[in-house]
């Protein structure tokens, strides 16, 4: 009985640090007037920071103008902690408004890990890409850590494959969450 309660407790146990952890994020709505710790990255469209023209969650959210450079990604970025072999999973609800469409341009959320010194990329995994007009929905995307990070960043993206890009979409309601490494 004593042995049963004993297996009992450590399947509890284990069950306990193998369960996915929010990671709690800064302002994942959008709300807050300060923009910080959310920053800007990259050179293919015009950012714009808690707009009110359109939200999944809340009043505002971000909005982005596929406006400038060709074959290049641009977005709102947020940094965290990790350690290798952790599992991160996030995901951000995106839309692109019928009345301007995103042509020759993609929208995805972006995870990143980050490490080394000098501190740089190591990995990346992107969602599935979303182009034209759509409605809110949630995108998201899951990677392993790989050796040597120390930070991931949760990046809202567009990318401009080819001249004559334009539309805008509209990012909210960020998450971000992570598994630590398996003991078993
Ligand atoms: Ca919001």
């Amino acid at each position: 009985m004593k042995r049963a309660f004993l297996f009992f407790m450590l399947a509890v146990f284990i069950m306990a640090i193998s369960d996915a952890a929010e990671v709690s994020l800064v302002n994942p709505g959008l709300e807050a007037d300060a923009q910080e710790p959310w920053y800007w990255w990259g050179d293919a469209g015009t950012g714009a920071y808690g707009v009110s023209e359109s939200s999944h969650e809340g009043k505002k959210s971000i909005k982005i103008v596929a406006d400038k450079g060709d074959y290049v990604p641009m977005g709102l970025l947020q940094d965290f902690d990790c350690s290798p072999e952790e599992e991160v999973t996030i995901s951000a609800w995106i839309m692109s408004p019928e009345s301007s469409p995103l042509t020759n341009s993609d929208a995805f959320v972006r995870l990143e890990f980050w490490g080394g010194e000098p501190f740089n990329i190591i990995k990346s995994y992107e969602s599935p890409h979303l182009t034209g007009t759509f409605n809110w929905m949630n995108s998201t995307i899951s990677g392993k850590a790989p050796e040597g990070t120390t930070k991931a960043k949760i990046g809202l993206f567009i990318w401009n494959p080819g001249t004559d890009h334009s539309g805008a979409v509209y990012f909210d309601d960020t998450k971000a969450s992570k598994t630590g490494p398996a003991l078993f």
